[in-house]
């Protein structure tokens, strides 16, 4: 069994509030600064154990995570065994796809030294602890950034921007999470947790980086309005198995085919031409598949889910067997709801008028293995998975070519060979950076002494 009450909370299960700040800072003054960390900071970071019950969870939660340079900062030269980690992602920028223009003056260099994640149900609690904070360390920490982030209201909770649920698909860790739902993934506690069994750099670390996690941090504009647009200009003619397809109805099946899930969650490898809201509540059969069905090639037929569906780029099923490349998201999406004007706004004329989408996190042991794989290997790969014919194409929601051009084929159920182009990118990287979110203990008893 994991101990639960060293691995800090936000790894395994989220820390599951309203609201989260991710508090970006560079550190000044090392010997403070880590005096401060140890004896006030230490007792306030929220656990796992804490956030397994109502009954321990705290108003306010709290985690931290520094990046290679503000280890090295506080005098922690160990090599971590993480070559990503080590780089930080401004390094990584090209070969994530990014286009580097778009990137958040914050994060361009290797300048962040840590985040503080602070998340609760009042925006007045965040102030709270964002002034607790400073007033701490005063000029020992610099902000460079700050993104709030804030789950959407009624009854748009759960989804992210562009309107699908989100959070269901996630691994299970082997002794934590002790009963799977029917086709959950089961991976080793090492795949998220360094240190432990099942990470594949186990024994190259240093000691007191057992139990951490490696977190990733991207923040996704996402352009709600044009995405829209686009699946109307976009939408095939009605399947000839559902004729009478209105333009809005082919719309929502586009776009359920590029994420392969419709909004409500139900995956279209299970109802295929119509959502079910029920279906895609219930944790019991919305991970219930793999792409596959009987008298079905899985590498020809895309009637069900196309191979280049948001959810079979990131964990291919049956597509592929891949114990190694899997994450835990624990992002939260960011900025407004839909002004009147950006949702009414006719066709033509379809435009963002403020920023919003997702601040996106995963954990995993290792970066190569983890976030970075599934970018670069796989949503930016338009041969993955490969045998596939025709060739997938990229994932039409995050998968990257610099800013050129993407399509995907399998949009058109009748048609698959035909390519859907998407022209300009609708989820925007902003940057970010590569963490390192150490056990409780190794903050207190190596970190901050
Ligand atoms: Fe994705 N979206 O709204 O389309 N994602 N994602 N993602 N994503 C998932 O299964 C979305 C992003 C994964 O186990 C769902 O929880 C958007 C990055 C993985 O079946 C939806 C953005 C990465 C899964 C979205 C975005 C991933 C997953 C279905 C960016 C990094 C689970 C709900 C703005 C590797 C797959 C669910 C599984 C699911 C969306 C980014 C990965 C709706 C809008 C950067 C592993």
């Amino acid at each position: 069994t994991l101990n639960v009450t060293d691995i800090q909370g936000d790894i395994l299960i989220g820390m599951k509030k309203k609201l989260e700040l991710f508090y970006f800072f560079s550190i000044n003054e090392p010997k403070a600064f880590k005096k401060k960390l140890h004896t006030y900071v230490v007792p306030r970071i929220t656990s796992t154990f804490q956030l397994l019950s109502t009954s321990t969870q705290p108003i306010v939660c709290l985690n931290l995570a520094f990046t290679r340079t503000g280890l090295v900062s506080l005098g922690i030269t160990a090599n971590l065994g993480d070559t990503p980690f080590n780089r930080g992602q401004f390094a990584d920028a090209s070969n994530l796809g990014d286009v580097l223009s778009n990137w958040i003056s914050a994060f361009a260099g290797t300048k962040v030294h840590g985040v503080f994640l602070i998340a609760s149900d009042s925006s007045s609690n965040l102030v709270a602890m964002v002034k607790w904070l400073e007033t701490l360390f005063g000029t020992d920490m610099t902000k460079l950034y700050t993104l709030q982030g804030n789950i959407r209201p009624p009854p748009n909770d759960g989804h992210e921007m562009f309107g699908f649920l989100d959070g269901i698909g996630q691994p299970a860790v082997a002794g934590f999470n002790l009963v799977p739902a029917p086709g959950q993934q089961v991976v080793s506690p090492g795949v998220i947790l360094t240190g432990e069994p099942g990470d594949s750099r186990l024994g190259s670390r240093p000691k007191w980086a057992k139990d951490g996690s490696f977190l990733v941090f991207r923040q996704l504009k996402q352009l709600v309005p044009e995405f829209n647009k686009f699946l109307l200009d976009n939408a095939p003619p009605a399947p000839t198995a559902s004729p009478s397809m209105t333009l809005a109805e082919r719309a929502e099946l586009l776009g359920a085919r590029i994420v392969g899930r419709w909004k409500s969650g139900a995956p279209v490898d299970l109802t295929p031409l119509v959502d079910n809201p029920t279906m895609g509540a219930n944790p019991l059969i919305n991970n219930k598949f793999d792409f596959s069905h009987t008298g079905f090639n899985i590498n020809t037929d895309q009637t069900h889910c196309p191979f280049a569906a948001h959810i079979r780029k990131t964990r291919p099923r049956a597509d592929l067997s891949t114990p190694l490349n899997a994450i835990m998201r624990a992002g939260i999406p960011y900025g407004p709801e839909l002004s009147r004007a950006e949702a009414f706004s006719n066709q033509s004329s379809v435009l963002s008028s403020s920023e919003r989408g997702l601040a996106f996190v995963s954990y995993q042991s290792n970066i190569d293995l983890g976030f970075q794989f599934i970018q670069t290997q796989w949503a930016n790969a338009i041969n993955f998975a490969p045998g596939k014919n025709p060739v997938p194409g990229f994932d039409l929601i995050f998968g990257q070519n610099a800013g050129a051009t993407r399509w995907m084929s399998g949009a058109d159920i009748d048609n698959p060979t035909w390519k859907l182009k998407m022209l300009f990118d609708h989820v925007i990287s902003r940057g970010g950076e590569y963490f390192f979110s150490p056990s409780i203990s190794a903050i207190r008893d190596v970190i901050s002494v």
